[in-house]
């Protein structure tokens, strides 16, 4: 089983951002799966491009994209992705859509194909916190997971698509008070488990 995770470069001023940061410090081989790793822009149309490329050239299982929601405080597996751009701030590459749909004709919203709510379990029985979340936002990551699950209901839906929102970590919530933050090594962990569990049926 290949299984292609994906992480993002910073945005909206840090100088890090933890879903990249976990993603390059998975093993390359976790349970049965092969691990590819993909960093990617926070571009709206960009991102989209370089994952299905990576798809299409890799052939994975599964895919696993991970983000950065900065303020959350544990590990958040993402249910729906919705029709619907609306940024706060402007991408990577200064584009910054408001109230646009982010395929003009495609449907409301696409479901998770990965077990949402056994990877919380799991990541919970691992000792973690791990919420089910029914909203990605509206702006890059859930822009990702909708272009994700739209090109495997069009190419092939036998491939497991989702989303995960990891916290803070602790070095970029110094100067945010009341800001959540989870340990690398953690969120980490979390992201094993959760392929360990999208691995299993
Ligand atoms: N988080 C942003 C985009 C990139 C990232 O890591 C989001 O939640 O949309």
């Amino acid at each position: 089983m290949r299984i292609l995770i994906t992480g993002f470069e910073p945005f909206g001023g840090e100088q890090i951002n933890p879903s990249l940061e976990a993603v390059r410090r998975l093993e390359s081989q976790i349970a049965t799966a092969e691990i590819i790793k993909l960093p990617l822009p926070v571009v709206f149309q960009k991102s989209v491009e370089q994952l299905i490329s990576a798809i299409e050239a890799e052939q994975p299982d599964a895919v696993i994209c991970v983000g950065q929601a900065g303020g959350v405080s544990g590990i958040t597996v993402e249910r729906i992705a919705v029709n619907l751009m609306d940024a706060s701030i402007a991408d990577n590459e200064g584009y910054q859509p408001e109230d646009m749909p982010v395929l003009a004709g495609g449907p409301n919203a696409y479901f998770s194909s990965l077990p949402v709510k056994k990877i919380v379990q799991r990541i919970k029985e691992g000792g973690l916190p791990a919420f089910l979340s029914n909203s990605a936002g509206t702006y890059v990551c859930n822009n990702l997971m909708y272009g994700l699950l739209h090109h495997i209901e069009q190419n092939d839906p036998a491939v497991r698509g989702g989303f995960i929102h990891v916290p803070y970590i602790p070095e970029q919530v110094l100067d945010k008070p009341g800001k959540a933050s989870m340990a690398l090594d953690d969120i980490v962990r979390a992201i094993g488990i959760a392929v360990r569990a999208a691995t299993e049926d």
